[in-house]
């Protein structure tokens, strides 16, 4: 590889770097006159390894459009900063025995460096480090903020335990029954005390999707179901003398209910439970333990008679109540009446219990099928004969009228788990007092700082951290206790985006005025696995902090890009044991910032899944090699109206391209105006002109070039061309496309002839229409470049023409004859 070495890129990346960080190119401040654009890829989990290649596709999609943003004349802000508070690092850090902040920091220089190493145009000012107090103290304020509105409170309930992790998780954390970050580890049931936010009360507006219908469609998708709106009706059952509520979507299947079940975890299980019955219910509920609410969908339907009938409020039967494993405590009312015939899990649990089938909705039932689908009532009195959907209004007015039953909407999305049993986060500014109970700390105390000195290995180490622990009430002044859970992550990344408009406030979370201007953020790019983690919390933060009346914006971004992944050239994630790894840092040091900016967009569409390629990295790094190889020695004149032609559609193409994200198709088209410069005349302004093209993909090459031509201001900070349209030549385009195509058919008839007749031809023969002879003739020299061949062009009727074999007739506008010899 002697070519990638000639240039010194390193030497040149260092110099603009250095120079855009002296001059503050990058950094922003609110500006009335200017149209602001706010632009920001998801911010990263620092680990020790640096970064890795996935961070650096994202991280240039972001940068591209930013620089583009900019020279289009926007104010933009682009910043960066440290997801760094979390179980990974404090994992890490017991690994290597050393402290998590230590850990941390190392991290975090670690990745800087080799961000700016990639030319990213961030405003280093506002960087944000999540492990600093002065950062987590408006995490904790917001928390107080919410604890004050009922938001943020402590319930007992079943919650997610993951072994490997030792704490418990958001349900948007389990996947499949499995820890998000263990996907080897099944996640386990607890009955605990926990922190929640009320997400919940936000849901209506979570569910609405039309103030962000920019967003891709995925995420949105994803969200939605996630959220699980689900139309039914609430229908009393009376068991004993007490009123129990079920929900049901299908209420026309009322008169089919042989019994109930009641969630195994139900909070009032016990009401239900009759003497005979308590020592079944007990063997049944130990044997759940370890089952995850989540794996349910596999899982054999499982239950036990708790004693207690209920009475159906319209047939007035009595149906024995079963306990299931099947059944969600905290959807709907906890409780289902089952309809064995029309439901399939409430099918498989009569058979195994041998309850009896009532069919109330004509259609097939077999030996291992209930019926599921809609249709005409039969044995259900005076509604038999109404279809489905026109029983499910009538029986639910009938409900209501009689009050023994309500249409309502219900949904999947619970409230969020926020506590963690771990160190390495925010801790939960609650302190706890035998007599007063949960006492808050006051906003002056903030930060509640996490402990220095604290014991790692066993159980949640702020245990450990007795004088720390042990404080006094801050409303009788006893003894009391921290909470010692601290905050899911996910917190500090909910808001972060408000923080970078202000990211030095030591008063306030931040200015409002300065959220006002640069907020809501423009284009967020970040992956698709945080739609249902990530992408909802920070909705449900923009409403709460919305509604405090410190924003004016309902969602945090109008626009979103969901970036593709990186694979190993195996087709494989990139991981270590598998030594497929590219390191971003070495391809950097190999073919220098620029090649490895432009290649990682080059090779498809940058929402789409690419498999690393040497090949073609390579391939990207000898074109910019090339560049500047030929740079010097372009001829630098006049450009004439074909040049001036192209570089003006192709700024049109290029612009509309990054608009789009096709980026490339815009590397396509940038090298392919460079090589048609190579051997032809152009103007100053016009290779000006082709540089800016190129400077968001490759800034450190275009500032360099851009001042080998005598400029002294950044490049990067120039404004954006604008295609001229009278300066694009519809014709001399055409002309190129109908030249160029006549290159390839006859490149194609000599194959052809060569793999027929083992001949090789010298000469081609061109008869073209009268009017389009001159265009061909003018282009003999390209076509002799292209093919190789003597080409000689005639018109169709010229009297000279040589045409051994009569082909002149067979000539079309815009597709001329051709003779081989
Ligand atoms: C009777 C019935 C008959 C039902 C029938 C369905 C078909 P979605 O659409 O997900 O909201 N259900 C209610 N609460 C439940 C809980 N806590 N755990 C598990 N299942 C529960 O589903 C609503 C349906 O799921 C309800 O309608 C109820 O079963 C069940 F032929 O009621 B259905
Ligand atoms: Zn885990
Ligand atoms: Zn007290």
């Amino acid at each position: 590889m002697e070519e990638e070495k000639k240039i010194n890129f390193l030497d040149i990346e260092k110099k603009w770097q250095k120079k855009w960080e002296k001059e503050k190119a990058f950094e922003v401040k609110e500006n009335s006159k200017k149209k602001k654009y706010y632009v920001l890829e998801q911010f990263p989990y620092p680990s020790g390894a640096g970064l890795h290649m996935g961070h650096a596709f994202v991280y240039t999609i972001g940068d591209i459009f930013a620089r583009f943003k900019r020279m289009q004349g926007y104010n933009v802000l682009h910043p960066m900063g440290y997801d760094a508070l979390g179980l990974p690092a404090e994992n890490a850090a017991i690994k290597e025995g050393v402290h998590p902040r230590d850990y941390t920091e190392k991290s975090i220089k670690n990745f800087i460096k080799q961000q700016k190493a990639l030319g990213l145009s961030y405003d280093w000012t506002r960087m944000i480090n999540t492990t600093d107090p002065e950062y987590y103290t408006w995490d904790q304020w917001i928390f107080l903020k919410m604890f004050e509105k009922g938001l943020a409170y402590k319930k007992k309930s079943a919650v997610n335990w993951c072994p490997k992790c030792q704490t418990v998780l958001a349900n948007e954390q389990v996947q499949g029954g499995r820890c998000w970050r263990h996907e080897d580890t099944d996640v386990e049931i607890k009955h605990l005390e926990q922190w929640y936010l009320k997400i919940t009360n936000y849901v209506k507006e979570l569910n609405d999707f039309s103030k962000i219908e920019a967003w891709p469609e995925i995420i949105k998708k994803l969200q939605k179901n996630w959220i699980g709106e689900s139309y039914g009706t609430e229908i009393n059952f009376e068991i004993g003398s007490k009123k129990w509520p079920v929900f049901t979507t299908r209420p026309d299947t009322v008169y089919g209910v042989t019994f109930m079940v009641v969630s195994a975890q139900h909070q009032k299980l016990n009401e239900l439970v009759t003497k005979e019955q308590k020592k079944d219910v007990e063997k049944f509920l130990k044997k759940l333990k370890s089952v995850s609410e989540k794996e349910l969908e596999g899982l054999e339907k499982e239950g036990v008679f708790t004693g207690s009938y209920a009475i159906n409020p319209l047939t007035k039967e009595k149906v024995p109540v079963y306990a299931g494993n099947f059944v969600i405590a905290d959807y709907g009312s906890g409780m289902v009446m089952a309809v064995p015939a029309h439901d399939q899990r409430d099918f498989e649990f009569a058979k195994k219990y041998g309850i009896k089938i009532k069919q109330v909705i004509e259609g097939r039932i077999s030996d291992d099928r209930a019926y599921t689908g809609e249709g005409k009532l039969i044995n259900s009195e005076e509604f038999n004969g109404t279809n489905s959907k026109e029983a499910i209004q009538k029986i639910t007015e009938f409900l209501e009228k009689k009050r023994l039953g309500r249409k309502t909407v219900n949904y999947k999305l619970r409230d969020w788990l926020i506590s963690r049993q771990r160190y390495w986060g925010a801790p939960i500014p609650v302190i706890h007092c035998e007599k007063c109970g949960d006492v808050p700390v006051s906003e002056k105390e903030l930060p509640v700082k996490l402990p220095e000195k604290v014991k790692f290995g066993k159980g949640n180490p702020l245990e450990t951290a007795e004088k720390w622990k042990k404080v006094k009430c801050p409303r009788c002044n006893g003894k009391a206790e921290r909470v010692t859970d601290t905050m899911d992550t996910f917190v500090n990344s909910s808001w972060y985006y408000l923080r970078f408009c202000d990211a030095k406030n030591n008063k306030k979370i931040f200015d409002s005025k300065k959220a006002d201007y640069w907020a809501p953020i423009d284009m967020y790019i970040g992956g698709k696995e945080h739609a249902c983690m990530h992408d909802i919390y920070i909705r449900f933060y923009t409403k709460f902090l919305r509604d405090l009346g410190l924003i004016k914006i309902d969602e945090p971004a109008t626009n979103m890009f969901v970036q593709g992944y990186v694979y190993g050239a195996d087709g494989r994630k990139m991981s270590k044991s598998l030594g497929n790894v590219v390191e971003p840092l070495k391809a950097m040091q190999k073919y220098g910032a620029d090649a490895l900016r432009m290649y990682l967009v080059s090779v498809a569409s940058p929402d789409s899944d690419f498999l690393w390629s040497d090949k073609e990295m390579q391939g990207t790094s000898r074109f910019i090699n090339k560049l500047i190889e030929n740079f010097d020695s372009l001829k630098i004149g006049k450009s004439n109206e074909k040049t001036e032609s192209k570089i003006h559609k192709a700024t049109k193409e290029i612009t509309f391209f990054i608009e789009k994200f096709k980026y490339n198709f815009s590397v396509i088209k940038l090298r392919e105006l460079f090589e048609y410069f190579i051997d032809k005349e152009i103007s100053k302004r016009d290779l000006e002109l082709f540089l800016k093209l190129l400077s968001p993909f490759c800034p450190h090459i275009a500032e360099e070039l851009w001042s080998r031509l005598g400029n002294k201001s950044f490049i990067s900070l120039e404004k954006w061309p604008v295609a001229d349209e009278k300066k694009i030549n519809p014709e001399l385009e055409e002309q190129e496309r109908a030249v160029d195509k006549l290159g390839d058919d006859i490149l194609n008839i000599v194959k052809i002839i060569f793999e027929r007749d083992n001949k090789k031809v010298e000469k081609a023969y061109v008869y073209a229409i009268p009017p389009e002879k001159k265009m061909y003739e003018e282009n003999t020299e390209n076509l002799k470049k292209k093919t190789g061949l003597d080409v000689i062009v005639f018109a169709v009727n010229d009297k000279n023409k040589i045409d051994p074999e009569n082909k002149a007739g067979k000539a079309k506008p815009g597709k001329p004859a051709i003779f081989l010899q």
